[in-house]
């Protein structure tokens, strides 16, 4: 699967990252989602548009950076 990566610069603890990854699991169950809370970054192995991506990552309530 690709992987995509962004930055989101308002993911401030885990629960902001536990958040943002079940907004993804719900858009895609098997995407495979790693945080890094030190450097704002996600990763996500998925096969879905990035635009999908990003979208689900907006309506969970947090801002997109590429
Ligand atoms: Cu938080």
């Amino acid at each position: 699967m690709p992987t995509l990566r962004f930055v989101i610069p308002d993911m401030a603890c885990g629960a902001c990252a536990e958040t943002i990854t079940q907004a993804l699991r719900s858009i895609d169950p098997i995407a495979a989602v790693s945080t890094d809370l030190q450097t704002k970054r996600i990763e996500i192995q998925t096969n879905l548009d990035q635009t999908l991506v990003i979208e689900g990552i907006q309506r969970a309530g947090y801002t997109v950076e590429q």
